[in-house]
Protein backbone atom coordinates (compact mmCIF):
# COMPACT_ATOMS: atom_id res chain seq x y z
CA UNK A 1 0.00 0.00 0.00
CA UNK A 2 1.23 3.67 -0.59
CA UNK A 3 2.30 6.03 1.26
CA UNK A 4 0.51 8.82 -0.53
CA UNK A 5 -2.11 11.14 1.00
CA UNK A 6 -4.87 10.92 -1.90
CA UNK A 7 -7.61 13.03 -2.39
CA UNK A 8 -10.74 13.60 -4.79
CA UNK A 9 -13.45 14.82 -6.02
CA UNK A 10 -16.00 12.39 -3.82
CA UNK A 11 -19.41 13.86 -4.43
CA UNK A 12 -21.31 13.97 -7.97
CA UNK A 13 -21.46 15.97 -11.39
CA UNK A 14 -20.66 19.60 -11.06
CA UNK A 15 -21.67 22.36 -11.35
CA UNK A 16 -23.74 21.55 -8.11
CA UNK A 17 -24.36 23.24 -4.69
CA UNK A 18 -22.11 21.80 -2.63
CA UNK A 19 -18.98 19.71 -4.00
CA UNK A 20 -16.88 17.43 -1.38
CA UNK A 21 -13.75 16.60 -1.75
CA UNK A 22 -12.14 13.61 0.58
CA UNK A 23 -8.52 13.16 1.44
CA UNK A 24 -7.10 10.42 3.34
CA UNK A 25 -3.15 9.41 4.13
CA UNK A 26 -0.42 10.38 6.39
CA UNK A 27 -0.17 14.12 5.32
CA UNK A 28 -3.92 15.10 5.72
CA UNK A 29 -3.06 17.08 8.84
CA UNK A 30 -0.82 19.09 6.54
CA UNK A 31 -2.89 19.94 4.48
CA UNK A 32 -5.19 21.60 6.94
CA UNK A 33 -2.79 23.35 8.76
CA UNK A 34 -1.41 24.33 5.52
CA UNK A 35 -5.02 25.53 3.63
CA UNK A 36 -6.95 26.30 6.81
CA UNK A 37 -4.05 27.22 9.17
CA UNK A 38 -5.27 24.88 11.95
CA UNK A 39 -6.77 21.30 12.46
CA UNK A 40 -10.03 21.25 13.69
CA UNK A 41 -11.24 18.94 16.41
CA UNK A 42 -12.01 15.54 14.71
CA UNK A 43 -15.86 15.20 13.25
CA UNK A 44 -16.72 18.83 13.95
CA UNK A 45 -17.96 20.85 11.11
CA UNK A 46 -15.90 23.86 11.08
CA UNK A 47 -16.53 27.16 8.30
CA UNK A 48 -13.29 27.78 7.35
CA UNK A 49 -11.31 29.81 4.33
CA UNK A 50 -9.04 27.63 2.23
CA UNK A 51 -6.45 29.15 1.00
CA UNK A 52 -3.12 28.94 -1.28
CA UNK A 53 -0.05 29.43 -0.82
CA UNK A 54 0.29 33.10 -1.25
CA UNK A 55 -2.80 33.51 1.34
CA UNK A 56 -5.20 33.80 -0.93
CA UNK A 57 -8.61 32.98 -0.40
CA UNK A 58 -10.16 29.97 -2.85
CA UNK A 59 -13.04 29.22 -1.20
CA UNK A 60 -15.40 29.19 2.01
CA UNK A 61 -15.82 25.55 2.77
CA UNK A 62 -17.15 23.34 5.67
CA UNK A 63 -14.03 21.49 6.67
CA UNK A 64 -14.31 18.09 8.38
CA UNK A 65 -11.38 15.80 9.60
CA UNK A 66 -11.66 12.18 11.00
CA UNK A 67 -8.64 11.14 12.99
CA UNK A 68 -7.67 7.33 12.25
CA UNK A 69 -7.89 4.94 12.60
CA UNK A 70 -11.62 5.86 13.29
CA UNK A 71 -12.44 6.66 9.80
CA UNK A 72 -13.53 5.44 6.46
CA UNK A 73 -10.02 4.36 5.37
CA UNK A 74 -8.59 3.93 8.51
CA UNK A 75 -6.19 6.50 8.19
CA UNK A 76 -6.29 10.14 9.05
CA UNK A 77 -8.96 11.51 6.42
CA UNK A 78 -10.59 15.00 5.19
CA UNK A 79 -13.45 16.36 3.69
CA UNK A 80 -14.08 19.83 2.19
CA UNK A 81 -17.50 20.93 1.70
CA UNK A 82 -17.07 23.66 -1.29
CA UNK A 83 -19.06 25.41 -3.28
CA UNK A 84 -19.57 22.87 -6.36
CA UNK A 85 -18.31 24.67 -9.40
CA UNK A 86 -15.96 23.72 -12.05
CA UNK A 87 -13.68 26.48 -11.21
CA UNK A 88 -13.44 26.21 -7.12
CA UNK A 89 -12.75 22.82 -7.89
CA UNK A 90 -9.72 23.42 -10.58
CA UNK A 91 -7.96 25.69 -8.37
CA UNK A 92 -8.74 23.42 -4.93
CA UNK A 93 -7.27 20.79 -6.32
CA UNK A 94 -4.59 21.79 -8.24
CA UNK A 95 -3.17 23.05 -4.94
CA UNK A 96 -3.66 20.15 -3.22
CA UNK A 97 -1.73 17.88 -6.09
CA UNK A 98 1.05 20.57 -5.71
CA UNK A 99 1.93 19.32 -1.95
CA UNK A 100 4.62 16.73 -1.55
CA UNK A 101 3.07 13.42 -1.50
CA UNK A 102 -0.22 14.35 -2.03
CA UNK A 103 -1.74 12.55 -5.12
CA UNK A 104 -5.19 12.20 -6.87
CA UNK A 105 -6.88 8.76 -5.97
CA UNK A 106 -7.61 5.74 -8.35
CA UNK A 107 -10.81 4.16 -8.87
CA UNK A 108 -12.03 2.66 -5.07
CA UNK A 109 -8.61 3.52 -3.51
CA UNK A 110 -10.35 4.71 -0.64
CA UNK A 111 -11.99 1.82 -0.21
CA UNK A 112 -8.99 -0.43 -0.87
CA UNK A 113 -7.47 1.49 2.03
CA UNK A 114 -10.65 0.55 4.02
CA UNK A 115 -10.33 -2.80 3.47
CA UNK A 116 -6.81 -3.03 3.90
CA UNK A 117 -6.59 -1.64 7.02
CA UNK A 118 -9.21 -3.97 8.59
CA UNK A 119 -12.36 -1.36 8.32
CA UNK A 120 -14.61 -3.30 5.92
CA UNK A 121 -14.41 -6.77 4.45
CA UNK A 122 -14.90 -8.03 1.33
CA UNK A 123 -18.47 -8.32 1.11
CA UNK A 124 -19.02 -4.86 2.52
CA UNK A 125 -17.01 -3.46 -0.05
CA UNK A 126 -18.82 -5.04 -2.62
CA UNK A 127 -22.28 -4.08 -0.92
CA UNK A 128 -20.79 -0.57 -0.99
CA UNK A 129 -20.49 -0.65 -4.28
CA UNK A 130 -24.00 -2.26 -5.17
CA UNK A 131 -25.44 0.54 -2.96
CA UNK A 132 -23.82 3.31 -5.01
CA UNK A 133 -24.62 1.87 -8.18
CA UNK A 134 -28.43 1.03 -6.92
CA UNK A 135 -31.24 2.11 -9.12
CA UNK A 136 -34.16 0.82 -7.21
CA UNK A 137 -35.69 0.65 -4.04
CA UNK A 138 -34.78 -3.46 -3.99
CA UNK A 139 -31.37 -3.15 -4.98
CA UNK A 140 -30.69 -0.54 -2.33
CA UNK A 141 -32.26 -3.21 0.33
CA UNK A 142 -29.83 -5.64 -0.96
CA UNK A 143 -26.62 -3.70 -0.67
CA UNK A 144 -27.89 -2.55 2.55
CA UNK A 145 -28.00 -5.76 4.22
CA UNK A 146 -24.43 -6.77 3.01
CA UNK A 147 -22.60 -3.42 3.21
CA UNK A 148 -23.88 -3.49 7.10
CA UNK A 149 -22.01 -7.17 7.45
CA UNK A 150 -24.96 -9.06 7.40
CA UNK A 151 -23.27 -11.58 4.93
CA UNK A 152 -20.02 -11.50 6.37
CA UNK A 153 -21.50 -12.65 9.52
CA UNK A 154 -23.51 -15.43 7.83
CA UNK A 155 -19.97 -16.65 6.42
CA UNK A 156 -18.05 -16.09 9.77
CA UNK A 157 -20.65 -17.96 11.01
CA UNK A 158 -20.38 -21.12 9.06
CA UNK A 159 -16.49 -21.01 9.28
CA UNK A 160 -16.70 -20.42 12.81
CA UNK A 161 -18.82 -24.07 12.84
CA UNK A 162 -15.86 -25.39 10.55
CA UNK A 163 -13.11 -24.10 12.54
CA UNK A 164 -15.18 -26.19 16.04
CA UNK A 165 -15.65 -29.20 13.96
CA UNK A 166 -11.99 -29.05 13.26
CA UNK A 167 -10.90 -28.61 16.65
CA UNK A 168 -13.10 -30.93 17.73
CA UNK A 169 -11.59 -34.40 15.58
CA UNK A 170 -7.79 -32.73 16.26
CA UNK A 171 -8.51 -33.17 19.67
CA UNK A 172 -9.63 -36.10 19.30
CA UNK A 173 -6.65 -37.26 17.25
CA UNK A 174 -4.41 -35.81 19.66
CA UNK A 175 -5.30 -37.86 22.55
CA UNK A 176 -6.72 -40.89 21.25
CA UNK A 177 -4.81 -43.89 20.61
CA UNK A 178 -6.76 -45.71 18.64
CA UNK A 179 -7.07 -45.07 14.36
CA UNK A 180 -11.01 -45.28 14.10
CA UNK A 181 -12.66 -42.31 15.09
CA UNK A 182 -15.33 -42.68 17.87
CA UNK A 183 -18.63 -43.04 17.27
CA UNK A 184 -19.66 -39.67 19.52
CA UNK A 185 -17.05 -37.89 17.32
CA UNK A 186 -18.05 -39.70 14.27
CA UNK A 187 -21.86 -38.84 14.71
CA UNK A 188 -21.36 -35.05 15.59
CA UNK A 189 -19.15 -34.48 12.40
CA UNK A 190 -21.93 -36.03 10.33
CA UNK A 191 -24.39 -33.78 12.04
CA UNK A 192 -22.21 -30.78 11.83
CA UNK A 193 -20.53 -31.42 7.95
CA UNK A 194 -24.36 -31.95 6.98
CA UNK A 195 -25.68 -28.91 8.56
CA UNK A 196 -23.20 -26.89 6.66
CA UNK A 197 -23.95 -28.89 3.35
CA UNK A 198 -27.94 -27.56 3.68
CA UNK A 199 -27.15 -24.12 4.72
CA UNK A 200 -24.82 -23.53 1.82
CA UNK A 201 -26.67 -25.29 -0.85
CA UNK A 202 -29.91 -23.44 0.38
CA UNK A 203 -27.98 -20.14 0.53
CA UNK A 204 -26.35 -20.89 -3.08
CA UNK A 205 -30.26 -21.70 -4.51
CA UNK A 206 -30.71 -18.19 -4.19
CA UNK A 207 -28.54 -16.96 -6.61
CA UNK A 208 -31.10 -17.07 -9.04
CA UNK A 209 -32.86 -14.03 -6.18
CA UNK A 210 -30.20 -12.33 -5.79
CA UNK A 211 -29.52 -12.11 -9.61
CA UNK A 212 -33.13 -10.45 -10.54
CA UNK A 213 -32.79 -8.04 -8.06
CA UNK A 214 -29.38 -7.20 -8.90
CA UNK A 215 -29.42 -7.85 -12.38
CA UNK A 216 -33.06 -6.95 -12.99
CA UNK A 217 -35.72 -9.15 -13.80
CA UNK A 218 -35.87 -10.32 -17.26
CA UNK A 219 -38.77 -9.92 -19.63
CA UNK A 220 -38.84 -11.16 -23.21
CA UNK A 221 -41.60 -10.33 -25.48
CA UNK A 222 -41.78 -12.36 -28.43
CA UNK A 223 -44.29 -13.69 -31.10
CA UNK A 224 -44.68 -13.53 -35.10
CA UNK A 225 -43.65 -10.80 -37.06
CA UNK A 226 -46.31 -7.94 -36.92
CA UNK A 227 -47.74 -8.38 -33.47
CA UNK A 228 -46.97 -5.33 -32.30
CA UNK A 229 -43.78 -6.08 -30.04
CA UNK A 230 -41.07 -3.15 -31.13
CA UNK A 231 -44.58 -0.64 -30.53
CA UNK A 232 -45.16 -2.42 -27.27
CA UNK A 233 -41.35 -2.02 -26.38
CA UNK A 234 -41.51 1.74 -27.23
CA UNK A 235 -44.46 2.39 -25.40
CA UNK A 236 -43.24 0.47 -22.12
CA UNK A 237 -39.92 2.87 -22.42
CA UNK A 238 -42.01 5.83 -23.20
CA UNK A 239 -39.80 6.62 -25.98
CA UNK A 240 -38.93 5.37 -29.23
CA UNK A 241 -35.90 2.90 -28.71
CA UNK A 242 -36.87 0.32 -31.45
CA UNK A 243 -38.19 0.51 -35.21
CA UNK A 244 -41.61 0.04 -36.18
CA UNK A 245 -42.50 -0.52 -39.57
CA UNK A 246 -45.49 -2.55 -41.17
CA UNK A 247 -43.39 -4.74 -42.46
CA UNK A 248 -43.05 -8.25 -41.46
CA UNK A 249 -39.58 -9.00 -39.64
CA UNK A 250 -38.52 -5.64 -39.06
CA UNK A 251 -36.35 -6.44 -36.16
CA UNK A 252 -33.49 -8.24 -35.92
CA UNK A 253 -31.06 -7.69 -32.75
CA UNK A 254 -32.62 -7.99 -29.50
CA UNK A 255 -33.29 -4.47 -27.86
CA UNK A 256 -33.48 -3.86 -24.06
CA UNK A 257 -34.85 -1.09 -21.69
CA UNK A 258 -34.30 -1.33 -18.17
CA UNK A 259 -37.61 0.36 -16.24
CA UNK A 260 -38.12 0.40 -13.01
CA UNK A 261 -41.03 -1.21 -11.76
CA UNK A 262 -42.69 -0.73 -8.18
CA UNK A 263 -38.79 -1.32 -7.09
CA UNK A 264 -37.93 -3.62 -9.23
CA UNK A 265 -35.49 -3.49 -12.01
CA UNK A 266 -36.62 -5.00 -14.84
CA UNK A 267 -35.28 -5.19 -18.35
CA UNK A 268 -37.28 -5.97 -21.24
CA UNK A 269 -35.69 -6.98 -24.45
CA UNK A 270 -37.88 -6.79 -28.14
CA UNK A 271 -37.03 -9.69 -30.46
CA UNK A 272 -37.35 -10.62 -33.81
CA UNK A 273 -40.71 -12.08 -35.08
CA UNK A 274 -40.83 -15.53 -35.20
CA UNK A 275 -41.71 -17.49 -38.47
CA UNK A 276 -40.06 -19.75 -40.97
CA UNK A 277 -37.62 -17.90 -42.99
CA UNK A 278 -34.98 -18.73 -45.79
CA UNK A 279 -33.54 -15.44 -45.05
CA UNK A 280 -30.04 -16.06 -43.11
CA UNK A 281 -29.75 -13.09 -40.80
CA UNK A 282 -33.20 -13.09 -39.64
CA UNK A 283 -32.86 -17.10 -38.80
CA UNK A 284 -29.90 -15.77 -36.50
CA UNK A 285 -32.09 -12.77 -35.33
CA UNK A 286 -35.27 -15.91 -34.76
CA UNK A 287 -32.64 -18.00 -33.14
CA UNK A 288 -31.48 -15.12 -30.99
CA UNK A 289 -35.76 -14.44 -30.25
CA UNK A 290 -36.24 -17.80 -28.77
CA UNK A 291 -33.19 -17.84 -26.75
CA UNK A 292 -33.86 -14.71 -24.93
CA UNK A 293 -37.43 -16.41 -24.45
CA UNK A 294 -36.11 -19.39 -22.93
CA UNK A 295 -33.76 -17.55 -20.81
CA UNK A 296 -36.27 -14.81 -19.44
CA UNK A 297 -37.48 -14.82 -16.06
CA UNK A 298 -40.95 -14.03 -17.80
CA UNK A 299 -41.66 -14.42 -21.00
CA UNK A 300 -44.47 -12.50 -23.15
CA UNK A 301 -46.26 -14.34 -26.12
CA UNK A 302 -47.46 -11.14 -28.12
CA UNK A 303 -50.89 -12.54 -29.55
CA UNK A 304 -51.98 -10.20 -31.90
CA UNK A 305 -56.00 -10.59 -33.18
CA UNK A 306 -55.68 -10.45 -36.50
CA UNK A 307 -53.15 -13.45 -36.49
CA UNK A 308 -53.38 -17.06 -36.10
CA UNK A 309 -53.64 -17.83 -32.41
CA UNK A 310 -50.81 -20.06 -30.96
CA UNK A 311 -51.69 -22.87 -28.49
CA UNK A 312 -50.24 -22.44 -25.09
CA UNK A 313 -48.31 -25.76 -25.03
CA UNK A 314 -46.42 -25.27 -28.46
CA UNK A 315 -45.18 -21.97 -26.48
CA UNK A 316 -44.28 -23.99 -23.52
CA UNK A 317 -41.82 -26.09 -26.10
CA UNK A 318 -40.83 -23.54 -27.47
CA UNK A 319 -40.01 -21.51 -24.42
CA UNK A 320 -40.45 -23.28 -21.37
CA UNK A 321 -43.08 -22.39 -18.23
CA UNK A 322 -42.76 -18.67 -17.62
CA UNK A 323 -44.71 -17.88 -20.82
CA UNK A 324 -48.04 -15.95 -21.03
CA UNK A 325 -49.90 -15.13 -23.66
CA UNK A 326 -50.79 -11.00 -24.11
CA UNK A 327 -53.49 -9.82 -26.64
CA UNK A 328 -51.90 -6.99 -28.45
CA UNK A 329 -53.63 -4.63 -30.71
CA UNK A 330 -56.71 -4.47 -28.41
CA UNK A 331 -57.82 -1.40 -30.24
CA UNK A 332 -58.61 -3.39 -33.18
CA UNK A 333 -60.90 -5.86 -31.40
CA UNK A 334 -64.73 -4.87 -31.73
CA UNK A 335 -66.34 -7.28 -29.10
CA UNK A 336 -63.49 -8.02 -27.06
CA UNK A 337 -64.11 -10.85 -25.12
CA UNK A 338 -62.92 -9.60 -21.76
CA UNK A 339 -64.57 -11.66 -19.82
CA UNK A 340 -61.55 -13.94 -18.99
CA UNK A 341 -58.04 -12.98 -17.03
CA UNK A 342 -55.94 -12.10 -19.90
CA UNK A 343 -54.70 -9.17 -20.92
CA UNK A 344 -55.01 -7.15 -23.71
CA UNK A 345 -52.91 -4.06 -24.38
CA UNK A 346 -52.49 -1.63 -27.24
CA UNK A 347 -49.85 0.41 -27.96
CA UNK A 348 -51.88 3.15 -29.64
CA UNK A 349 -55.05 3.83 -27.05
CA UNK A 350 -52.17 2.53 -24.08
CA UNK A 351 -54.59 0.14 -23.28
CA UNK A 352 -53.85 -2.42 -20.43
CA UNK A 353 -50.34 -1.23 -20.26
CA UNK A 354 -51.11 -0.52 -16.73
CA UNK A 355 -52.17 -4.32 -16.27
CA UNK A 356 -49.39 -5.64 -17.81
CA UNK A 357 -46.84 -3.58 -15.70
CA UNK A 358 -48.64 -4.78 -12.53
CA UNK A 359 -48.54 -7.96 -14.10
CA UNK A 360 -44.59 -7.71 -14.24
CA UNK A 361 -44.11 -6.49 -10.93
CA UNK A 362 -46.25 -9.08 -8.91
CA UNK A 363 -43.98 -11.69 -10.83
CA UNK A 364 -40.81 -9.74 -10.34
CA UNK A 365 -41.98 -9.78 -6.70
CA UNK A 366 -43.34 -13.58 -6.65
CA UNK A 367 -39.80 -14.52 -7.99
CA UNK A 368 -37.55 -13.25 -4.78
CA UNK A 369 -40.43 -14.79 -2.17
CA UNK A 370 -40.68 -12.74 1.10
CA UNK A 371 -36.98 -10.97 0.60
CA UNK A 372 -35.66 -11.27 4.27
CA UNK A 373 -33.71 -14.08 3.40
CA UNK A 374 -29.58 -13.20 2.69
CA UNK A 375 -29.32 -13.27 -1.12
CA UNK A 376 -26.08 -14.88 -2.55
CA UNK A 377 -25.89 -12.24 -5.34
CA UNK A 378 -22.51 -12.24 -6.93
CA UNK A 379 -20.81 -15.35 -8.90
CA UNK A 380 -17.76 -14.97 -7.41
CA UNK A 381 -19.32 -15.74 -4.02
CA UNK A 382 -20.96 -18.77 -5.96
CA UNK A 383 -17.45 -20.07 -6.93
CA UNK A 384 -16.23 -20.42 -3.97
CA UNK A 385 -19.09 -21.36 -1.88
CA UNK A 386 -19.55 -24.29 -4.32
CA UNK A 387 -15.71 -24.98 -3.66
CA UNK A 388 -16.31 -25.22 0.07
CA UNK A 389 -19.58 -27.55 -0.25
CA UNK A 390 -17.11 -29.82 -2.92
CA UNK A 391 -15.03 -30.26 0.20
CA UNK A 392 -18.08 -31.28 2.70
CA UNK A 393 -19.48 -33.66 0.11
CA UNK A 394 -15.94 -35.16 -0.24
CA UNK A 395 -16.02 -36.25 3.64
CA UNK A 396 -19.78 -37.55 3.17
CA UNK A 397 -19.52 -39.13 0.29
CA UNK A 398 -15.87 -41.45 1.97
CA UNK A 399 -16.45 -43.45 4.86
CA UNK A 400 -12.99 -44.39 5.14
CA UNK A 401 -11.46 -40.78 4.92
CA UNK A 402 -8.83 -40.96 7.24
CA UNK A 403 -9.13 -38.03 10.33
CA UNK A 404 -5.88 -36.19 9.06
CA UNK A 405 -7.52 -36.23 5.53
CA UNK A 406 -11.08 -34.82 7.57
CA UNK A 407 -9.24 -32.06 9.11
CA UNK A 408 -7.52 -31.39 5.78
CA UNK A 409 -10.89 -31.02 3.86
CA UNK A 410 -12.23 -28.69 6.75
CA UNK A 411 -9.70 -26.25 6.42
CA UNK A 412 -10.28 -26.15 2.60
CA UNK A 413 -13.87 -25.75 2.89
CA UNK A 414 -13.48 -23.06 5.54
CA UNK A 415 -10.83 -21.22 3.40
CA UNK A 416 -12.77 -20.84 0.94
CA UNK A 417 -15.20 -18.81 3.39
CA UNK A 418 -12.59 -16.85 4.32
CA UNK A 419 -11.73 -15.86 0.54
CA UNK A 420 -15.25 -14.50 0.29
CA UNK A 421 -14.70 -12.65 3.35
CA UNK A 422 -11.30 -11.52 2.43
CA UNK A 423 -9.55 -13.02 5.56
CA UNK A 424 -7.64 -15.73 2.92
CA UNK A 425 -5.16 -14.85 0.58
CA UNK A 426 -6.98 -12.96 -1.97
CA UNK A 427 -4.45 -10.53 -3.53
CA UNK A 428 -5.70 -11.61 -6.81
CA UNK A 429 -9.54 -11.06 -6.44
CA UNK A 430 -8.47 -7.15 -5.07
CA UNK A 431 -8.53 -5.54 -8.20
CA UNK A 432 -10.93 -6.94 -10.11
CA UNK A 433 -12.96 -6.20 -6.99
CA UNK A 434 -12.07 -2.39 -6.42
CA UNK A 435 -12.75 -2.08 -10.35
CA UNK A 436 -15.62 -1.29 -9.57
CA UNK A 437 -15.75 1.80 -8.16
CA UNK A 438 -15.57 5.28 -9.14
CA UNK A 439 -12.87 7.77 -7.64
CA UNK A 440 -14.00 9.30 -4.52
CA UNK A 441 -15.37 5.97 -2.92
N1 LIG B 1 -53.74 -0.85 -34.42
C1 LIG B 1 -52.59 -1.15 -33.84
N2 LIG B 1 -51.49 -1.31 -34.59
C2 LIG B 1 -50.32 -1.61 -33.97
C3 LIG B 1 -50.24 -1.74 -32.58
N3 LIG B 1 -48.98 -2.06 -32.25
C4 LIG B 1 -48.30 -2.12 -33.42
N4 LIG B 1 -49.10 -1.85 -34.46
C5 LIG B 1 -48.72 -1.81 -35.88
O1 LIG B 1 -48.31 -3.11 -36.28
C6 LIG B 1 -47.21 -3.05 -37.18
C7 LIG B 1 -46.05 -3.87 -36.64
O2 LIG B 1 -45.61 -3.30 -35.41
P1 LIG B 1 -44.20 -3.64 -34.77
O3 LIG B 1 -44.21 -3.06 -33.42
O4 LIG B 1 -43.13 -3.23 -35.70
O5 LIG B 1 -44.31 -5.22 -34.71
P2 LIG B 1 -43.17 -6.28 -34.33
O6 LIG B 1 -43.85 -7.37 -33.59
O7 LIG B 1 -42.05 -5.60 -33.65
O8 LIG B 1 -42.72 -6.80 -35.75
P3 LIG B 1 -41.33 -7.49 -36.18
O9 LIG B 1 -40.22 -6.64 -35.69
O10 LIG B 1 -41.42 -7.51 -37.66
O11 LIG B 1 -41.33 -8.86 -35.60
C8 LIG B 1 -46.88 -1.56 -37.32
O12 LIG B 1 -47.47 -1.10 -38.50
C9 LIG B 1 -47.52 -0.94 -36.10
O13 LIG B 1 -47.88 0.40 -36.30
C10 LIG B 1 -51.43 -1.54 -31.81
O14 LIG B 1 -51.46 -1.63 -30.57
N5 LIG B 1 -52.57 -1.25 -32.49
MG1 LIG C 1 -40.10 -5.46 -34.08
Amino acid sequence: MSDDTIFALSSGNVPSGVAIIRLSGPKVRFAFETMIGFLPPARKAVLAELKDGSDKILDQAIVLFFEGPRSFTGEDCGEFHVHGSRAVLNVVLSELSHFDGFRLAEAGEFSRRAFENGRLDLTEIEGLSDLILANTEQQRVLAQKQTSGKLRALYDDWRNRLINLRAHIEADLDFSEEEDIPDDVNRHLIDGVGGLITDITAHIDSFVKGEIIREGFKVSLVGAPNSGKSSLLNALAKRDVAIVSEYKGTTRDIISISLNLDGFEVVISDTAGIRDTDDVVERIGIDRAIDSGRDANLTLFLQSSDQEPWNQSDLEDMFGDNVEIIYSKADLLSNKNIGDNSIYVSSISQAGLKDLEQLISIRARNSIGNGNQLFLTRMRHKLLLEKSLFHLNSILNDNEMLIELISEELRLASDQLGRIIGKVDVEDLLDAVFSEFCVGK
